[in-house]
């Protein structure tokens, strides 16, 4: 196998910005447009690493900030790193913490240096620095490892958003310096700049002259309108290097990965399948459900009569109402299951389709189930 990180372009579709590819890393091949299921403290809640396998997983990502306070980076290095650890033998990519010290830290304080923060697990105080986190990220023995940046909050007034992004982007300088790239990892750049075409141009700028394995958009999904977050790829993906992977961080909903994929995303990661699941919410081939919702109560109907999967084969939404109903801890296994298998097989589908160069006829039909009724 081997140890370079690469990306090959298959093809461009000629009506879109879409693309087919494959993201070589030190730990197998990705087939992109990918999604990647998320893994925050080392397990892709309620999934066996089979499981992830049944429903055609090829990445998970993992977290930096959960995984650096609990059990700690030294210890997973100890055990043989977080494949072994976790018995998921594919690529993992690792966030910086960079998102998640915001949205979880508690007292942070920010400084040219890094961050400090109080864990949301015990209070104790916590430094991580551009350098640090690339140190962590590379002791758990991730692949693919993003560098540290401020997820910017929305709104903010132009002058935070431009401090911000150039202290993002000497970070990112920062992070390159750190990264020993001998063990074959791949590290990818975060461009931010807010919601302001000419901050995003900048920061795109900043991480092209340092250079990285491939590039992220961070601070979308972070409250925005959809139609501000498509106008922020338009102004951004056009800029990256085509012959380099690209991805749009924790986004998103089955809408927002095909105009994703349109723009010429070929990495998503998001919590939604998984997170929804657990909440009994169900994504199918004609929209969202609620299982919970007294309609089911005796339906004897798979959740989607259009799916393949383990659980569709097998359960009704009549048993699955009841397992959600009565708290059951086989009603998150189930549903994770299925809404995995829709997020990733609706990418097979998308890849596919521009394969075969009838993106956007897929697209159209993508929308057009959805106008449908629930059967
Ligand atoms: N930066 C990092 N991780 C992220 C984001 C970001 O901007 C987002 C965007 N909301 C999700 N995850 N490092
Ligand atoms: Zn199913």
């Amino acid at each position: 196998m081997s140890r370079e990180f690469s990306f090959d372009l298959l093809k461009q579709d000629d009506q879109s910005q879409a693309r087919r590819g494959r993201v070589h890393t030190r730990q197998g091949t990705i087939e992109t447009p990918v999604f990647m299921p998320v893994g925050t403290q080392g397990t892709v809640k309620a999934m066996l690493p089979e499981s992830l396998k049944e429903v055609q997983a090829q990445i998970i990502l993992a977290n930096t900030y959960h995984l650096f306070l609990r059990p700690g980076h030294h210890l997973v290095q100890r055990l043989g790193g977080l494949h072994r650890f976790m018995n998921w033998d594919r690529p993992i990519l690792t966030d910086s913490g960079g998102f998640q010290v915001f949205s979880l830290g508690d007292l942070r304080k920010i400084s040219e240096e890094g961050v400090r923060f109080q864990s949301h697990l015990d209070g104790s105080s916590h430094t991580l620095t551009p350098e640090s986190s690339i140190e962590v990220q590379q002791a758990l023995g991730a692949d693919i490892i993003m560098a540290f940046d401020e997820c910017i909050p929305y709104p903010s007034s132009r002058e935070y958003v431009l401090d911000s992004t150039r202290r993002s982007s000497r970070w990112a300088r920062r992070c390159k310096q750190a990264h020993r790239a001998e063990d074959g990892s791949a590290l990818f750049g975060i461009v931010q700049g807010g919601m302001h075409s000419d901050l995003r141009a900048a920061s795109v700028e900043d991480l092209l002259e340092i250079g990285f394995h491939g590039y992220a958009v961070g601070g979308l999904s972070v409250g925005e309108e959809a139609s501000l977050m498509y106008d922020v790829m338009d102004w951004t993906l056009p800029l990256l290097p085509a012959d380099k992977p690209r991805y749009v961080m924790g986004v998103g909903t089955p809408e927002n990965l095909i105009e994703g994929v349109s723009r010429g995303v070929d990495m998503f990661d998001c919590v939604m399948p998984t997170r929804n699941a657990r909440n009994g919410v169900l994504f199918t081939t004609f929209g969202k459900i609620s299982i919970k919702q007294a309609r089911y109560l005796e339906d004897p109907l798979p959740i989607d009569p259009a799916c393949g999967c383990y659980v569709c084969r097998n359960y009704s939404r009549a048993y699955l109402r009841h397992l959600y109903q009565s708290g059951e801890i086989l009603a998150s296994v189930l549903n994770t299951h299925h809404n995995l298998h829709y997020y990733l097989h609706l990418m097979e589908e998308v890849r596919q389709a521009i394969e075969a160069g009838r993106f956007l006829a897929f697209k159209n039909d993508f929308y057009r189930r959805r106008q449908a009724a629930t059967p």
